[in-house]
């Protein structure tokens, strides 16, 4: 054994390689006095500290609770500026939609994007997961989105290929050319829509640059159908799909998830009891955003009834410039307990297993057990619940991915 992780206080961690639904998702391992063995990248030995192999090197938890690095499958990670000016317009009561249709929003990170080189926001993203690292994240998804042209949208995608290269927490890339309709096509929908389907989609597809496929389903972005149109397309080229559905207005974002048989759909704030049902049936993980509700003041998705649905429950960040800022998924932990109203337990498998789920890497992380790989946190923490009611505080001591450590506070 190259490493053994000893004096561990408790192994919280779900169990599977696939999404954990209805009851399922409460159900995890959680044990004391466990230790965990690794060789190489992989993890080898899960048991009782007592009968604990011999290794290389021991690292003493010292009481603390050891879980499965978390898994982010919601970000916008790769962007130019920020839009922290934004903030008048808010406190003065334009919400999110008002301040895209005005111009500004994703139209202006597009713009502040487009203005950037590749090697500026390479250095930016670095320094973001760096932070992200910090956290506990080690598997994070990264959208593109803010360039809206061939050119600019593989920028981003390369931006993303590059980061996940030169640092440890591993990217899954998602193509989001249709994410708003750009300022040079605003009197021209049906021009983006035929260069997202007959140019953008498949110069992505060739360059493979992305996994998945995205769109912002939502009043005034792309509708149902515009959706639907766009995401067949990308099915036949090869991508996996995901959809932003029913965040803000009820639109039947949900149902056509079911519909489709999309990997994941996310935020589905409004999302209806047919959409839920359609979603539990085709076996799409439900992604959840509650620090976008808390950002933008909007109510919580019913995170408990999709659970009762049998619909599978992740929770990430969405971590972006305008509606989610925050890249720690710690508070989207305590926001799914204290707002969601999710068990620890229950909150746990939705940042590690079920995030694995929705963006298809649950055969490889987000577990604890023998041949997963060996992505593993150390908390400053006694036991599971303590992190759920710490809120605010970075309780992460000690990052290991891929069996090394990455990071330790
Ligand atoms: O830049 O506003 N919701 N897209 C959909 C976003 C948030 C990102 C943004
Ligand atoms: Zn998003």
């Amino acid at each position: 054994m190259d490493l053994i992780l000893t004096n561990i206080g408790v192994l919280a961690t779900p169990l599977g390689k696939q999404a954990q639904k209805g009851p399922a998702q409460q159900n995890i391992f959680l044990q004391e006095e466990m230790a965990v063995g690794m060789e190489g990248e992989t993890i080898a030995w899960v048991g009782p500290a007592r009968k604990a192999p011999k290794a290389k090197e021991v690292l003493d938890c010292r009481g603390g609770l050891v879980t499965p690095g978390l898994v982010d499958a919601h970000t916008h990670l790769t962007f130019g500026g920020w839009r922290h000016h934004e903030m008048a317009q808010k406190l003065a009561g334009m919400d999110y939609l008002d301040i895209l249709r005005a111009g500004g929003g994703i139209l202006s990170t597009v713009a502040a994007t487009r203005a950037a080189s590749l090697e500026e926001l390479v250095e930016k993203g670095t320094q973001l997961l760096e932070e992200m690292l910090s956290f506990g994240t080690t598997t994070c998804e990264v959208k593109s989105g803010y360039g809206l042209s061939t050119q600019e949208e593989l920028k981003q995608l390369q931006v993303t290929r590059s980061l996940g290269a030169i640092q440890p927490i591993e990217l899954v890339s998602t193509f989001m050319g249709a994410h708003a309709i750009p300022a040079e096509y605003k009197e021209n929908r049906e021009g983006y829509l035929a260069l997202l389907c007959d140019e953008m989609l498949p110069a992505v597809w060739e360059s493979e640059l992305a996994e998945y496929c995205d769109v912002f389903c939502e009043t005034a972005v792309f509708s149902i159908e515009e959706t639907r149109q766009i995401l067949q397309r990308a099915r036949e080229l090869g991508f996996d799909l995901k959809g932003h559905m029913d965040e803000i207005d009820p639109i039947g974002g949900a149902e056509l998830a079911g519909e489709m048989g999309l990997v994941s759909a996310e935020h589905l704030i409004q999302a209806s009891d047919s959409g839920i049902q359609a979603m539990a049936k085709a076996g799409t993980v439900a992604v959840l955003l509650p620090c976008t509700s808390f950002y933008l003041d909007k109510p919580y998705a019913r995170a408990r009834d999709m659970i009762a649905a049998g619909t599978a429950v992740a929770v990430a960040t969405d971590f972006n410039p305008g509606s989610s800022p925050n890249l720690n998924l710690q508070l989207a932990m305590n926001l799914a307990c204290l707002k969601y109203k999710l068990t620890p337990a229950q909150a746990l498998t939705a940042v590690t297993l079920n995030g694995a789920a929705a963006i298809g890497r649950a055969e490889q992380v987000g577990s604890i057990e023998v041949g997963k790989q060996a992505d593993l946190l150390i908390w400053n923490a006694p036991d599971l619940d303590y992190i759920f009611y710490r809120y605010g505080s970075n309780l992460v001591n000690t990052v290991i991915k891929k069996g090394t450590v990455a990071l330790t506070r």
